[in-house]
């Protein structure tokens, strides 16, 4: 459409006219001018990711007072509304077109309806505003990986944060040409009070899967606006199911073994399991934090991180457990804060930092002191618990050398973990990739904790971690994963982990720094240099060589008793455990694959006939 073209340079001035004209894309042309339409912006930018349009846009954050100048130079924050402070799951949909059935479980909207209502709400939302268009490209540049994005937004804080944690892509744009599988995001606060959405009632996030598409609006909050994220996350998830790879809310790290060989792992942990120290840990290295894609490349399980940083939680990081994050967040690179207590001098304060806590300042209620209350009553704590910064990974010590590879690093090892005091393991070693799919991945659970309203303790079921962002029927999305490694000779090994195992006492078994012991564990089973006991739920360590990597790794005397009471076999619990999860896929019905039960059933039989030579809590002794 020719038309298109001169619908966009009546918006723009022709210095930004000139920067699209570089990029000859007729699909890319249609989709801005057909939004141009309906948001009606008083004029667009166009980012061409030169350092003066980067500049421009961190100008405009702080001048329209999206973010505010801190103490350090590049360092900024952002409030997001008091009611606008997570993911908002309610109002988070996905279109499904008639006659098409998405299975259940998922929230969806029929997509004519849920078209009418956006467009109704997107009508002329950018009125007096400037329309952003920023181009990224999802994994390494000029990889097999890549899955080039738009980003249209009202933002200048989006726009910002996304320019930290997404690789450019103007260029991959131009050398295109006219492609069209490009994944497209429309994103507008709607209008702001304070610089804060005022319309949260009217927060839409709909997922368009057929067309690529999301849109968001009166948010603010990165899980709801950053298209790039969670949001390119649910159509990677689509995407990856036709095309027989995987999306996977995952970090990779690179676990160093014997002879100074690197072997990299992924892994998958509800949030506040122990997700980004696994990432993080001593004398290892990252790749990514937070999502993955995975492909099958000449019989290998390869993967990239789709990001370039951290959109973190900031609570209770400390310079003792998280020294790298720590010297990033008090250092002279770019950080957004966002939602933490923002004192006079410039500083910034949240939940569980060290030090004292401030008298007074700003957070995202306003002015705080200490004692302040909300209007049922309960305290208001300095910062939010999801209060975040975002950062970039180029600048940490401990980044992998691969971190941008286009071929991916090989993933030798996948880790499924999650909040669990009393059934699985420290640490196990699946029988194989099916095996390991539906017994950890797609069994995970996690208890609450008292950062989540509700009850603690309580078991929630959140396959693969991926709960909140599977965007296809749940029996396919564990489906292929099944396919995905049985298409490899050898995929990688995978294992279960559990940093939260109690004993009698209701004291934790394990203290936070045994996870490298695990990982080291892990690392040396995949490259077939330790032994195991078949503990009937999978291969368990030998004590003999956790002795010895205690020793070496931490220093530790690991002594028996320790050995016993963290592997020790819970056949109730397990037993328990695998009843509520063939519940829970029973209830899901159709679509489920039968490979799921019956695995499930076999490790059912398995354990019961332990049981009954052996007792209901078995040592690994006598294994
Ligand atoms: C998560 O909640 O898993 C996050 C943050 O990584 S959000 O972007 O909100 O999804
Ligand atoms: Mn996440």
């Amino acid at each position: 459409m020719a038309e298109s073209i001169s619908i966009i340079k009546e918006r723009c001035s022709t210095e930004n006219f000139n920067k699209i004209s570089k990029i000859k894309n007729n699909h890319l042309h249609d989709f801005i001018a057909k939004f141009i339409g309906l948001l009606d912006p008083e004029s667009v930018f166009i980012c061409d990711d030169s350092t003066e349009d980067i500049e421009y846009i961190k100008k405009q954050a702080l001048e329209e007072g999206e973010e505010k100048q801190l103490g350090i130079t590049k360092h900024t924050i952002h409030f997001d509304g008091i009611n606008d402070q997570a993911r908002d799951k309610k109002r988070t949909k996905f279109f499904v077109p008639k006659n098409i059935e998405f299975g259940s479980g998922l929230n969806t909207i029929d997509k004519d309806e849920g078209l009418a209502d956006i467009n109704n709400i997107m009508s002329g939302i950018m009125a007096g505003k400037q329309l952003l268009v920023l181009f990224f490209t999802l994994g390494p540049k000029n990889s097999p990986f890549s899955i080039p994005a738009v980003q249209l937004t009202d933002s200048y804080y989006v726009a910002h944060s996304e320019s930290i944690l997404y690789r450019p892509g103007f260029s991959e744009f131009e050398r295109l040409g006219d492609y069209g599988k490009f994944f497209k995001f429309i994103h507008s606060g709607g209008e702001l009070e304070d610089a804060v959405s005022k319309n949260v009632d009217q927060r839409r996030i709909y997922i368009d899967t057929y067309e690529d598409t999301v849109y968001s609006a009166n948010t603010q909050y990165g899980g709801n606006t950053l298209g790039l994220k969670k949001l390119a996350m649910r159509l990677g998830i689509s995407r990856a199911s036709r095309e027989n790879w995987l999306t996977e809310h995952m970090f990779i790290s690179g676990i160093k073994g014997p002879g100074g060989r690197t072997t990299y792992f992924a892994g998958a942990f509800p949030s506040m399991c122990g997700k980004t120290s696994t990432a993080m840990l001593k004398g290892e290295t990252i790749v990514g934090d937070d999502i993955v894609y995975i492909r099958n490349i000449d019989g290998k399980a390869r993967a990239v991180n789709v990001e370039l940083g951290f959109f973190g939680i900031i609570q209770d990081i400390n310079p003792d457990d998280d020294p790298i994050i720590w010297e990033i967040l008090n250092s002279e690179h770019e950080v957004i804060f966002s939602n933490v207590l923002m004192t006079e001098d410039g500083d910034v304060f949240w939940n569980g930092k060290p030090g004292k806590v401030p008298e007074q300042g700003i957070n995202f209620t306003g002015k705080w002191h200490p004692g302040k209350t909300d209007a049922d009553g309960n305290e208001i704590k300095p910062s939010h618990k999801n209060a975040r910064f975002t950062a970039s990974l180029e600048n940490l010590s401990n980044l992998d050398p691969r971190y941008d590879d286009p071929q991916g690093v090989e993933i030798g090892g996948i880790v499924y973990g999650g909040r669990d005091s009393d059934t699985w393991m420290p640490v196990f070693e699946a029988y194989g990739w099916t095996h390991g799919i539906i017994t950890t991945g797609a069994s995970l659970e996690s208890e609450t904790t008292a950062a989540t309203l509700g009850k603690t303790g309580v078991r929630v079921f959140n396959p693969m971690s991926n709960l909140d962002f599977i965007s296809i029927p749940f029996g396919k999305y564990v489906e292929i994963n099944i396919d995905f490694g049985n298409s490899m000779k050898s995929p990688p090994k995978i294992f279960g982990v559990n940093y939260f195992l109690k004993g009698e006492d209701g004291g934790y078994l394990n203290s936070k720094l045994d996870k490298m012991i695990w990982l080291k564990w892990m690392e040396l089973r995949i490259h077939g240099e330790a032994d195991a006991i078949d503990a009937g739920i999978g291969s368990i360590p030998e004590f003999e060589d956790l002795k010895d990597l205690f020793k070496k790794v931490l220093e530790k005397d690991y002594t028996q008793k320790d050995y016993i009471r963290q592997f020790t076999l819970r056949i109730p619990e397990n037993l328990a455990k695998i009843d509520r999860i063939i519940k829970i896929y029973k209830d899901i019905g159709k679509g489920v694959p039968e490979a799921l039960f019956k695995v499930l059933e076999e490790q059912k039989a398995r354990l019961t006939e332990l049981a009954g030579r052996k007792g209901d809590y078995i040592s690994p002794l006598d294994l």
